[in-house]
């Protein structure tokens, strides 16, 4: 049977992807430009496993999946993920926080943006038509599992384009939107 460990997000065993984001892959979703190049781009910003037992764009089936973002900042943005609308827009997804803490950004098709606190325990249900992004506002990594339709798809264009309506920002350490 494949299991995951709980407390890392990390699957023992099974059918698992796994991609990686460094701070060269995320050009443009962080707004200081000049603090983004002056880093060294090989940084890892987050890593996400997913197991899909049944094949993408597979209607009624589920995907589960963990992401880890780990701690820092590109000038006085916390680290944090692309952030997308699903494909098939009314498509919703659950989120767990297992470690850390952050702030889960949601926003819908009116660009009408709010946040949930992310901690251990935390759970997030994030519904359709709504854009959301998870952003490590600790000094530890930020962890949770999801939950999502095999057939969600992930539009990331929008959000390379038009970005969310707030940022979550360091103000003497402490987040705040911007
Ligand atoms: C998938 C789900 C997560 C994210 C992951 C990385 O629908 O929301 O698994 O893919 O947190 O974020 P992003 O925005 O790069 O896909
Ligand atoms: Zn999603």
């Amino acid at each position: 049977m494949p299991s995951v460990d709980w407390a890392t997000g990390r699957f023992h065993e099974g059918q698992v992807k796994r991609t990686v984001k460094r701070l060269r892959d995320l050009e443009g979703i962080f707004e200081d430009t000049a603090a983004w190049r002056a880093m060294d781009g090989d940084t890892v910003v987050y890593s996400v496993e997913w197991e899909e037992r049944v094949q993408e764009g597979t209607e009624a089936g589920l995907f589960w999946g963990s992401t880890v973002v780990e701690p820092g900042q590109v000038g006085e943005e916390f680290f944090m993920t692309r952030g997308h609308f699903h494909a098939k827009r009314n498509r919703g997804e659950y989120y767990t926080t297992v470690q850390g803490s952050g702030i889960l950004l949601l926003m819908d098709e009116a660009r009408c943006s709010r946040v949930e606190e992310m901690a251990p325990g935390s759970l997030h249900y994030i519904p359709g038509f709504t854009a959301h992004r998870a952003v490590n506002t600790g000094n530890t990594p930020l962890i949770f599992w999801a939950c999502w339709p095999s057939d969600a798809g992930h539009d990331y264009e929008t959000i390379a384009e038009h970005g969310f309506s707030q940022r979550v920002l360091a103000r003497n350490g402490l987040p705040v939107l911007g």
